[in-house]
């Protein structure tokens, strides 16, 4: 988390000491190949490093992530050919928050599911599933993983969620109905992973303890201010 956080905020002490930034997020350590800024870009990067496990036999799965806004980009189209005829263990995983930049995704596009309605066409195995329920998306993992494991991959999940902010910090995301948008804060994760413990009976004080644990981990420790020194300029 701090080696992300430093990056973002371009420091030298970031995973790639400050020069890629969110748009080329990279760790090799942990086998994660990049974020790109190319909307789409990325599928068929992905493709090539199912390629890869494949043939090294490594048991690796290469796993996809992308917004709507990119399955109306021809790469997506290229990609899930490409891997459903190769049989590539990769996960396709659409994050489906109903708008690109500034666009809903349902005024461009005929299907009501951009992502999986399409993955069929191609021969993929599509799973269409609620992306604000946690307990659904680790059960979809799972068995996407297993499904390319064995060698019957790709797969395609498309997981219906929310951006609860604009596109970007330019973005108020003024164009969306007031109404919606309180909707699905209500329909928050979160929020939504704490009701759900709760009816099973766990106990406040323990989700008490472990909101308040992730909020110190998150939270930077304080730095005692060191007393200003100022040079007085004088002209020679
Ligand atoms: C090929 C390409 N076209 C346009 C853009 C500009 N652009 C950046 S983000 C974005 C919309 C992405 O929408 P979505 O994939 O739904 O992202 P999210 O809702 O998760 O922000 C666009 C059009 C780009 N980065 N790459
Ligand atoms: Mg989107």
């Amino acid at each position: 988390m701090g080696g992300v956080l430093a990056e973002l905020l371009g420091r030298s002490n970031g995973l790639l000491g400050g020069k890629g930034g969110s748009m080329h997020l990279t760790s090799v350590e942990h086998g994660v190949l990049g974020s790109f800024a190319i909307i789409g870009a990325h599928l068929v990067i992905a493709n090539g490093a199912a390629w890869s496990a494949k043939m090294r036999r490594s048991g690796q799965v290469a796993v996809c992530f992308f917004g709507d806004g990119t399955t109306n980009i021809g790469a997506f189209h290229e990609a899930l050919n490409y891997a459903a005829v190769y049989s590539l263990p990769v996960v396709f995983v659409c994050e489906n928050n109903l708008y690109m930049e500034y666009t809903p995704i349902s005024d461009v596009t005929a299907v009501s599911r951009p992502a999986a309605d399409r993955a069929a066409a191609y021969g993929l195995e599509s799973i269409c599933i609620d992306g604000n329920d946690v307990d659904a998306v680790f059960r979809t993992a799972k068995l996407a993983l297993e499904t390319c494991r064995r060698g019957e991959g790709p797969v395609l999940v498309e997981a219906v969620t929310y951006r609860h902010g604009g596109h970007s910090r330019a973005d108020p995301g003024k164009y969306r109905p007031a109404e919606e948008v309180a909707a699905w804060k209500d329909y928050d994760p979160v929020a939504l992973y704490r009701r759900r413990l709760t009816g099973l009976g766990v106990e406040q004080r323990d989700l008490d303890r472990i909101r308040d644990d992730v909020a110190a981990r998150a939270t930077p420790r304080r730095r005692r201010r060191r007393p200003a020194r100022y040079r007085t300029w004088r002209p020679r």
